[in-house]
């Protein structure tokens, strides 16, 4: 019998929800169980597209607006081959931000419509799951400041909650909104919820193509 396949985990929301945090532990309690997982986040600054990526939002080097969002999706792109791969051979991929940050964060700036910035990311490996952790923009300024990198302004991060809460109502995608206000703890107890009920029903499905 062939192998079943490992389910594709989107974790999604905007800055200070808390996502590299649930998906290090959501990856760990998946491996404790004796369920192969592993964490891939987006972008993927190891690569050579990766790389100009990271500059960009380190501000250490200017790009053109569309020629950066072509650059976040190509930088998904290069990842296909593996990320099937993975998922073929039955490991779980848990994946820190996807093709909806590219849309909420781009769209957040001045000229870009949803419609333009999904059509890179169109025939992407589709999520089995897109958990979007929802933090108010008031509580996230709580948490802490925020950081020096690109993007990273109260302003800006209203901007693109609001196009993440447009994005959620595409009934196309299994969006699962979690209130991530709550402690670590019960946060991660209700992605494991979600994660162990998605294991089981996509691994006899085949995986789809995002948006097509
Ligand atoms: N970001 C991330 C985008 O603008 N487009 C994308 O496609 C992706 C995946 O890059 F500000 C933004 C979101 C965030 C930054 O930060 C990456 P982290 O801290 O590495 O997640």
């Amino acid at each position: 019998m062939a192998c079943k396949r490992g389910a594709l985990i989107v974790m999604e929301g905007v800055d200070k929800a808390g996502k590299t945090t649930q998906c290090k532990k959501l990856v760990e309690a998946l491996q404790q169980s004796g369920r192969p997982a592993e964490m891939i986040r987006f972008p993927d600054r190891t690569t050579t597209i990766g790389q100009l990526i990271s500059a960009y939002l380190e501000k250490k080097s200017d790009l053109e607006d569309h020629t950066v969002h072509l650059l976040f999706s190509a930088n998904r792109w290069e990842l296909v081959p593996l990320m099937k791969k993975k998922l073929e051979q039955g490991t779980t991929l848990v994946v820190d931000r996807y093709a909806f940050s590219g849309v909420a964060f781009t769209s957040a700036k001045p000229g870009f419509c949803l419609d333009w910035c999904m059509k890179p990311d169109v025939g992407l490996p589709k999520p089995d799951i897109v958990m979007f952790l929802r933090l108010s923009p008031a509580e996230a300024a709580l948490r802490s400041q925020f950081g020096e990198e690109r993007y990273e302004t109260s302003v800006f991060q209203s901007a693109v909650q609001q196009n993440f809460e447009q994005l959620i109502k595409d009934p196309s995608v299994n969006w699962q909104a979690i209130d991530a206000s709550q402690s670590v703890e019960d946060v991660h107890e209700n992605i494991t919820t979600h994660s162990l009920n998605t294991i089981n029903t996509s691994q006899n499905l085949q995986l789809g193509e995002l948006w097509k």
